[in-house]
């Protein structure tokens, strides 16, 4: 069958642009057995003219959209639904005879309401689709016998997580021929486009996060030899010198990272990697390690910047360990990357005033060890099924009518300039390490 792979618009125009390392996955159970094409609109200068010439020039008889993304966060308010309707009308019409699939992150966050939303679209899968994908093209005339299949007028929970967890073993590492990695390099300017896999799922239960839902509630871990055979791979296959774990926590646990690492190291790479790190057990002996093995900047997601915040959003951490990893952080000279979430429902003057203080120390600590801390504020986008936003609208704090599909932001007064004030501190001069001791030279957040 000659099936088109296409990533739907996932970011703003000159936005920064990520792999369609979900699509590269699926391709890899796919090749051999069809006829692939891959067309990333993100890529494309004009999407749309890139559709009518493919749906033109390949004829394809299923077309697999991948729409990971919502909308692009960070106070955004536009949404990437309307072109996902564009691009559906669009190949309803030069591609009248092919099933349109669709799945990703963003499908299965609203898997029902969007098959209802894009009429045009045929079916979609949620959850990872490594099995269930090659198995639908295989019975596209009985696709309801298909796990995580979701058909139009289908009843069920519009969340995914009802698919079985993958064994990760039966996975064949992606293939890049169909999206060619070299397309994505040097593009961005903060975020590493190539994305790496060490991991999938997550078992803390944070009370506004959706991740154990769309990759299961318990880790399943790559072997750390083909972690690092996929870096190789990257690294000596297609000239790739930086990427980014996609982990929802790349350093729990902390014996899989170091097993990495010294795979990395022991193999001589030299590859530069970032990813996401929990706070709670970094240590500097890891901090070191992990430098050594190519780390190149760490994020930080706490999200909560006060005691009442972490607890409301089921962090798990305390201020504390914020506060002496970001020490660990600013005195190993890695750029380093903290995000929060302000004015969220517990917020008053003193927690306000406790995020100001973590934020001072943050950027102090950071700017003494001459390596600048850069941070981000946002305000909570609320999900439906996630506890959080089910006890806000319990509280009545969150309008029921709100149409979540859409981006929308928890923040009400009187602390909904908190986030504006909160990102201005973070670009005093004396913050950046431009006054008053040695200046770092160059400010710059990420590689
Ligand atoms: C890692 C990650 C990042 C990294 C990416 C780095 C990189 N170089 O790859 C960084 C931090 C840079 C990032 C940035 C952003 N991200 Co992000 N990211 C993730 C994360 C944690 C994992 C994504 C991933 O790569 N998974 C591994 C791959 C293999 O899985 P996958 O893509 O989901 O594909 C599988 C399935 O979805 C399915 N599938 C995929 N496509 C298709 C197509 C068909 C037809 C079918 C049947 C199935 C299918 O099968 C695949 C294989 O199993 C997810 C959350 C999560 N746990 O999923 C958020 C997530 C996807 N990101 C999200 C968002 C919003 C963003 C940003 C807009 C945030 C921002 N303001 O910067 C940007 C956008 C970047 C861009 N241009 O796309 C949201 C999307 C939902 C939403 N609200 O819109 C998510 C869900 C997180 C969240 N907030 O809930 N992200």
């Amino acid at each position: 069958m000659r099936v088109l792979l296409l990533q739907a618009v996932s970011t703003i125009p000159g936005g920064e642009c990520v792999y369609p390392l979900g699509l590269a996955r699926l391709a890899a159970m796919l090749k051999g057995k069809h006829e692939l094409r891959g067309l990333d609109l993100n890529l494309a200068p004009y999407p749309w003219p890139a559709v009518i010439e493919a749906a033109d020039g390949f004829q394809p008889q299923a077309v697999c959209i991948s729409f990971r993304n919502l909308d692009p966060l960070a106070g955004n308010l536009i949404s990437f639904v309307p072109p996902l309707k564009t691009l559906a009308t669009l190949l309803r019409h030069c591609a009248p005879r092919a099933r349109l699939i669709i799945g990703g992150a963003g499908f299965s966050l609203f898997a029902r309401r969007l098959l209802e939303e894009v009429p045009e679209l045929d079916l979609g899968l949620i959850g990872e689709a490594e099995q269930s994908l090659p198995l639908l093209l295989r019975r596209l005339d009985t696709p309801a016998t298909v796990p995580g299949v979701v058909l139009r007028g289908m009843k069920g929970p519009a969340i995914g997580g009802r698919c079985r967890a993958l064994d990760l073993s039966a996975l064949s590492p992606p293939d890049y021929v169909v999206f060619p990695p070299a397309a994505y390099q040097a593009r961005n300017s903060y975020v590493a486009s190539m994305g790496v896999e060490a991991k999938r799922g997550c078992p803390r239960r944070c009370s506004y996060c959706l991740y154990p839902s769309l990759q299961g509630g318990g880790q399943r871990l790559f072997p750390p030899g083909a972690v690092v055979d996929e870096l190789e791979r990257l690294r000596h296959g297609y000239n790739v010198n930086m990427v980014h774990f996609t982990d929802p926590v790349l350093n729990q646990p902390a014996a899989h990272l170091r097993a990495i690492c010294r795979e990395i190291i022991g193999r001589g790479l030299a590859i530069g990697w970032t990813g996401f790190f929990r706070e709670d057990g970094l240590t500097s002996g890891d901090l070191d390690l992990y430098r050594r093995a190519g780390l190149a900047a760490l994020y930080f997601s706490a999200d909560g910047a006060s005691e009442p915040a972490l607890k409301l959003l089921g962090k798990g951490l305390t201020l504390g360990q914020i506060e002496r990893a970001a020490q660990l952080a600013a005195a190993s000279g890695v750029i380093s990357v903290y995000h929060f979430l302000v004015n969220l429902p517990c917020e008053t003057p003193n927690s306000a005033a406790q995020t100001k203080r973590l934020a001072e120390r943050i950027l102090e600590d950071h700017a003494k060890a001459g390596n600048p801390a850069a941070m981000v504020f946002n305000n909570l986008r609320p999900y439906p099924g996630a506890p959080l936003t089910d006890s806000l609208l319990a509280a009545g704090l969150l309008d029921r009518r709100t149409d979540l599909l859409y981006p929308v932001y928890f923040n009400p007064p009187p602390f909904d300039g908190l986030r504006h004030q909160l990102n201005a501190l973070c670009t005093k001069p004396e913050h950046l390490g431009l006054v008053g001791g040695e200046s770092p030279g160059v400010v710059k957040c990420a590689p």
